[in-house]
């Protein structure tokens, strides 16, 4: 792992947050983006070296509307920068880690990804993430 490149943050309403983590960091958000296969809404903000990314559910059955229901809005994955995302996918399977997915998937931000399960990583959601040259 490189480094740590964002932290999600769970929200009902990205609309309705703005002003809350605008004022908290200081900044503006940067970029919106809409990413269909995670059924997110997704606006970032660029705090220091890290980014923060809200994340609001486009349908009542999805991952981040199932996480609110269930804890609330709040800090809902750390995302962590890989050199080589298969690589480190392999390895991790190997570590006995559960991968949520066994291909790594576009996600936001022209990001290659991997969800890792919270019940095999001490109870914190954990995605890998790669540029994704392809898709930049
Ligand atoms: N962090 C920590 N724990 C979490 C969690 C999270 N974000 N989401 C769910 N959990 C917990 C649940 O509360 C549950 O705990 P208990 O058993 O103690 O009640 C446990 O994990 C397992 O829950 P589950 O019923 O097996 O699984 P869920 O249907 O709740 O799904 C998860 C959880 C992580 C497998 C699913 O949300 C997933 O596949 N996530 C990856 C994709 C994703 O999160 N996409 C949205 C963001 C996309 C983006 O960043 O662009």
């Amino acid at each position: 792992m490189k480094n740590l490149e964002h932290i999600g943050i769970a929200v009902k309403s990205i609309e309705a947050s703005i002003p809350l983590f605008s004022k908290l960091f200081n900044t503006e958000p940067y970029k919106e983006e809409f990413v269909a296969g995670e059924k997110v809404r997704t606006l970032f903000f660029n705090c220091g070296n890290v980014k923060i990314e809200l994340l609001e559910s486009t349908t009542e059955d999805g991952a981040i509307a199932k996480f609110i229901e269930k804890r609330g809005e709040g800090i809902h994955h750390l995302a962590f920068e890989v050199e080589d995302i298969n690589q480190e996918m392999q390895r991790m399977k190997e570590e006995g880690f559960t991968l949520l997915n066994e291909q790594p998937k576009e996600g936001a931000d022209h990001k290659l990804i991997c969800f890792l399960h919270p019940k095999t990583t001490g109870g914190t959601l954990i995605e890998l993430c790669q540029e994704n040259k392809k898709g930049s």
